[in-house]
């Protein structure tokens, strides 16, 4: 029996202190659907009042986090893709970078790398997910996706995938679902990796982009940002942010380790336990993972906080042209 994972409305005061107050599972569930804002418009004429939904959508929700447990995570792992298997209670994690990148089964409470299977030298290792029994990792700047078997970690074939690059890899049980590092994402069929249908991620009228690690979690795909310590929460039928987790902090609470060759890269990597409700997060050469507790930061009620989330999470243009993204 699946224990429902405690929600906590966390309210942020205006130091760093957060107390935190109990909040029902409904409250959780209602403010994922989000939806046309449902304002009631009525006319003059109260024998006949004509009424209309507003269109503008509700803004995203906006949440924080609480750590729920640390686990050491190899210091020399460029996460790219990070997912939950049932079957061994273990992670299995795609690392990057040229001639260093892998695809490895990962002891949770330890970090220790149970398995590992090293990359061609001009392999960069991307998004993961772990699709009927096999594993599937995407190869940044080419349409590859390589097959592997859980249990050997042995390559079992190379597919095309549909989009123009590869950087986050979930599914839905059903379909494949890739970013490619815009705010596109991508469904795409399993068998024959043609494309199924694809989604632009927006947050109201803004372009969400930068997308890059993914998890499906509980019939949405969330999605890490790239250099923003942010993840989106996006409804996957037609591409709207329903929420912000903010991580802001997150990596000042990473625990030294002497082993570290390099300094901490950016916030990547969602695992998401569905059966136990657990939410993994780690990010590139980070030495730590990080169990979360996810609730509602109460602050966000505002809508002016829900700006300040914007600015936090949503690349500009300007962001992205220094970083070469066009
Ligand atoms: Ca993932």
């Amino acid at each position: 029996m699946m224990m429902p994972i405690a929600i906590m409305m966390m309210v942020t005061m205006a130091t760093t202190e957060m107390t935190t107050v109990a909040l029902s599972t409904d409250k959780m569930s209602s403010g994922l659907g989000g939806g046309a804002a449902s304002a009631t418009v009525t006319t003059k004429n109260a024998c006949h009042p004509i009424r209309y939904l507003s269109s503008r959508a509700d803004p995203p929700l906006v949440y924080t986090y609480e750590v729920v447990s640390k686990w050491k995570h190899d210091p020399n792992a460029f996460t790219q893709g990070l997912v939950y298997d049932y079957a061994g209670d273990c992670l299995y994690e795609s690392t990057g970078m040229y001639g260093e990148s892998s695809i490895r089964q990962v002891e949770i409470e330890t970090g220790k790398v149970q398995k590992i299977r090293r990359l061609a030298h001009d392999h960069f290792g991307e998004g993961l997910t772990l699709f009927q029994g096999k594993l599937y990792q995407m190869l940044w700047l080419t349409n590859a996706i390589l097959a592997y078997s859980k249990q050997s970690l042995k390559k079992l074939g190379v597919q095309m995938s549909p989009m123009k690059d590869g950087w986050g890899l979930t599914d839905d049980g059903n379909t494949l679902i890739g970013s490619d590092g815009s705010s596109t994402i991508t469904f795409f069929d399993p068998i024959t990796f043609k494309e199924v249908r694809r989604v632009a991620v927006h947050d109201d009228d803004m372009e969400v982009s930068s997308l890059n690690e993914l998890e499906y979690v509980k019939g949405e795909i969330w999605a890490n940002v790239w250099m923003k310590h942010c993840i989106a929460r996006i409804s996957p039928s037609d591409g709207r942010v329903l929420g912000w987790i903010i991580l802001k902090g997150l990596a000042q609470q990473v625990e030294y380790d002497r082993r570290a060759r390099r300094s901490m890269d950016v916030l990547n990597g969602i695992a998401w336990d569905g059966q136990r409700e657990r939410l993994f997060v780690t990010g590139k050469y980070w030495p730590t993972l990080f169990q979360l507790k996810i609730g509602i930061a109460a602050w966000a009620e505002a809508a002016a906080t829900v700006e300040e989330a914007r600015k936090q999470c949503i690349p500009t243009v300007a962001e992205r042209r220094r970083y070469g993204l066009s």
